[in-house]
């Protein structure tokens, strides 16, 4: 009998697989009528997510809202309508789009007899869910852990309350509650908790460690390093596989990709680089993923030149080109050079979202990956982006490969000029590019610096 229902209890505060094919109602609430539409488009957002983790949509409820009720969110009014509906089409639970504070869920879930969940949840439900590698399952099982404890109290609070009407219907010997066992039981939760952060926590540091080696391998090695960035579903993994036969999965659903994977990729130029498929991002990506994601969403930040991919086929492109942007400041990626891929151009019917996009963000180019259109447009876009960059390096060469000095010579900026015995020593401002190719007369640990790219 409980099995068709969502089950809440102490070690499932979170949608998990049981979930699936349950029945949702959506929610979510805008202002003015000039936002319906905004709002309409969250709605679908979150009606591919609840259809990416395997429950269905019974109704997207846009909710017009004059202010917010503190503890149930929804107003009165707008409240009863809401249960209304949920009742009429039995639906297992109601999700809403905004952000709601536990006590508010905890009074929500008492109106509506059935768990209320907020977009986090509900991502962090998708994330669970995709987790593949080690690394990936305990920064979700973090985020998860993060995201209850401050729920903890009202479970709490609730089995309390419960105890003392059902006046031990269950026949005694279970034992009810006593008054202020509830809060001593919290107490021990917390500990718990904070115990099992602390132990993830160092289970990652050590996962991460461990990528911090091979990291550090591939700046060795010189090559300069793409992340491919943006939105979930742009089409990152696909442009990966277009270019590099990466065999990287790829779905038409939220978060495909929760782990980075690095491929080489020899551009038309013979010059070799590295392309990083990354985490998609998404609107109000829940800080408490942000947080834990940190260490893989750092991939990106890392990487010398983004690729940011936007789906142009997607009505609300433009919001999501910014909310990349935004998260990619908050990882503190907000400075790297960038080059704006509109994607799945073979798909967008709006030429006027196209138009915007490429004034907003001037340095772009129009691609496929699915078709694979622009692919080579793309590649000289990258060479041109990678001559910009340039860096400080100290060369000893051999007298008799004139012509590698003679090319250093002439493409950069040369600071120092000396002979030492039958070597040229230089310290020059030259392109990456350039640096890669003759990395073999690099001076073994000099402190080579990057110069800026502009
Ligand atoms: N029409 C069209 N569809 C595309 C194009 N590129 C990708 N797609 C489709 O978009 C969907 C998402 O592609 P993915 O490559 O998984 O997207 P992603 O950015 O890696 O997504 P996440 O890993 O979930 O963040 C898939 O169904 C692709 O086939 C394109 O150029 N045109
Ligand atoms: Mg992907």
């Amino acid at each position: 009998m409980k099995e068709d229902k969502i089950v809440r209890d102490e070690s499932n505060l979170v949608l998990h697989d049981q979930d699936k094919n349950k029945k949702a109602l959506l929610v979510s609430a805008y202002h003015g009528a000039d936002q319906k539409t905004v709002c309409e488009e969250h709605l679908s957002e979150l009606e591919l997510l609840i259809d990416t983790f395997g429950m269905q949509t019974a109704r997207k409820i846009p909710c017009v809202l004059r202010r917010y009720d503190a503890s149930t969110f929804l107003t009165k009014g707008k409240l009863e309508e809401v249960l209304t509906i949920a009742k009429e089409l039995k639906v297992d639970a109601v999700v809403f789009d905004d952000e709601i504070s536990p006590g508010q869920q905890r009074n929500l879930q008492e109106v509506f007899s059935i768990p209320v969940m907020d977009r986090t949840e509900v991502i962090l439900g998708v994330f669970a869910q995709r987790a593949q590698t080690k690394e990936a399952k305990l920064q979700v099982e973090l985020a998860k852990v993060k995201y209850e404890a401050p729920r903890l109290k009202n479970l709490w609070t609730h089995l309390s309350r419960q105890s003392g009407t059902s006046g031990g219907g269950g026949g005694g010997g279970g034992g009810g509650y006593l008054k202020g066992e509830g809060e001593k039981q919290i107490e021990i939760d917390r500990r718990i908790l904070k115990r099992k952060i602390e132990l993830l926590q160092k289970e990652i540091d050590e996962v991460r460690a461990n990528r911090e080696t091979l990291r550090l391998a591939r700046v060795k090695s010189e090559i300069p390093v793409f992340a491919i960035v943006g939105y979930t579903n742009a089409g990152k993994s696909t442009l990966l596989n277009a270019l590099t036969n990466a065999g990287v999965f790829v779905e038409d659903k939220l978060f495909a990709t929760l782990d980075t994977t690095t491929r080489k990729f020899t551009l038309k130029n013979h010059q070799d680089i590295l392309l990083v498929d990354t985490v998609g991002f998404i609107r109000k990506l829940p800080h408490l993923l942000v947080a834990a994601f940190k260490s893989t969403l750092e991939e990106a930040v890392e990487a010398d030149i983004l690729l940011h991919l936007v789906d142009v086929s997607h009505p609300m492109a433009e919001e999501q080109a910014a909310t990349t942007h935004e998260v990619l400041k908050e990882l503190g990626a907000g400075k790297k050079p960038i080059i704006t891929v509109l994607n799945k151009i073979d798909a967008c019917t709006n030429p006027l979202m196209i138009q915007k996009i490429r004034m907003t963000y001037p340095k772009n180019i129009q691609i496929s990956a699915l078709k694979g259109q622009g692919l080579d447009e793309l590649q000289d876009v990258i060479i041109q982006e990678l001559s910009k960059q340039r860096k400080l390096a100290d060369f000893r060469i051999p007298q008799s490969d004139y012509a590698a000095v003679s090319e250093i010579i002439r493409l950069g900026h040369i600071i120092k000029q000396e002979y030492e015995e039958n070597d040229v020593v230089l310290k020059v401002d030259v392109p990456n590019v350039l640096a890669a190719k003759f990395a073999r007369y690099l001076e073994k640990g000099d402190g080579v610096e990057e110069t800026g790219d502009s």
